[in-house]
């Protein structure tokens, strides 16, 4: 019998903040972007669940939830308290979360910053798999003092929408011969892959809950979606034979920023990129890799195009100085005619490593 856990940190960086400054416990937080009184660009990151409950959340513009934040405190509600991340704090938690992970799972996928798949087949029983989901939950709050929902089920994809299925701190079991009967009313929203575009599609189409989509046959999905049709008929079953993987690490590590003011300035573009490549090292470190495999530079104009270039190294590095000079190399074409023929100013600059080791 397959047991899959899903474990994904509740409201991860605002939740950080929260344990490490008592003066914000219980009120309202939102990290990311400055929010320069609603002048601020770019976007939030997280905002906790008092923060969420006045319309913040994540990708967010930082405008707008300055507006949402402001419209409560207007209400006499307590106000928002905006905070910059603090990537490597947060990189050396995600770390320790998962090395906590490792001693309740042989095989541990990590799948972003503050999420991993555990596989607890070895466990033997749904009733041996809760048991330890609920010690790891025990100990990531005694050691970490953070809470952390965990879903598990037969496979991966219903262990992470059962994660999701109750936040914060929740646990969630799903067998076998439950899957459909919990599948049935959720939002199609739910199923990975099915964004807002095809949610929009499948909508036109009458289909807005997992039993309509399960009422459908193979052939009726692939008319419309082609290979994805066969995917969502799988999925609408609660099907997914994909493994636990530990070799391969789906994760990226990135940091983007998006300026003040739109600019041309190569000096300073070189400097923001150096300063980022520093930070996105740092973390990989942090979070307890040595090695990455390939760096990506992504520019947003200020017309909003934005293009990313990315090169896989002939061999992965540990050397900060290899990846900067990669970050370069893949920068300077936009800062030319190669890339930027209209010469546009630049509004967002981003560094991404991958294949981490
Ligand atoms: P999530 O797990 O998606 O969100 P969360 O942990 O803040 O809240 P939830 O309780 O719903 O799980 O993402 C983990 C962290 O990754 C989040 O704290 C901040 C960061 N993040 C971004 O920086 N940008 C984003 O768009 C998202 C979704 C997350
Ligand atoms: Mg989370």
């Amino acid at each position: 019998m397959r047991l899959v856990a899903h474990v994904d940190m509740d409201a991860f960086f605002a939740a950080i903040e929260e344990r490490d400054r008592p003066e914000l416990r219980g009120r309202p937080i939102a990290i990311g972007a400055d929010p320069l009184e609603g002048r601020g660009r770019g976007v939030v990151a997280t905002a906790n669940y008092a923060a969420r409950a006045y319309g913040l959340h994540s990708a967010q513009p930082i405008s707008q939830a300055w507006r949402d934040a402001e419209r409560a405190r207007k209400q006499g509600r307590p106000p928002v308290v905006f905070l910059r991340p603090n990537m490597t704090k947060y990189a050396t938690v995600s770390g320790e979360i998962m090395t906590l992970c490792r001693r309740y799972a042989d095989l541990v996928e990590q799948a972003s910053i503050d999420e991993a798949y555990l596989d607890l087949s070895p466990s033997g029983s749904f009733e041996a798999a809760e048991d330890l989901c609920r010690r790891l939950k025990q100990e990531v709050r005694d050691q970490e003092r953070l809470t952390m929902s965990i879903g598990l089920g037969p496979n991966k994809l219903i262990a992470k929408i059962a994660s999701g299925f109750r936040k914060p701190d929740g646990l969630t079991v799903v067998r076998p011969e439950e899957v459909e009967a919990f599948l049935a009313p959720l939002p199609i929203r739910t199923i990975p892959g099915i964004g807002p575009k095809t949610e929009t599609i499948l909508a036109q189409q009458g289909i807005l809950r997992i039993s309509d989509l399960a009422a459908r046959t193979k052939d009726d999905l692939c008319a419309s979606f082609g290979k994805r049709g066969a995917d969502f008929y799988e999925r609408a079953r609660g099907r997914d034979d994909s493994p636990v993987s530990s070799e391969w690490t789906p994760k990226s590590i990135s940091e983007q920023e998006t300026f003040a003011t739109d600019t041309r300035d190569a000096t300073y573009l070189l400097d923001q990129l150096a300063r980022m490549c520093g930070h996105v090292m740092e973390r990989v470190r942090a979070e307890g890799f040595s090695q990455v495999g390939t760096v990506a530079v992504t520019v947003r104009f200020a017309d909003f195009e934005t293009s990313s270039r990315a090169h896989t190294l002939d061999a992965p590095t540990s050397d900060a100085r290899l990846v900067q000079a990669e970050a370069i190399k893949l920068l300077l074409p936009f800062l030319d005619k190669r890339r930027n023929p209209k010469g546009k100013a630049i509004r967002l600059l981003g560094v991404r490593v991958e294949r981490l080791a």
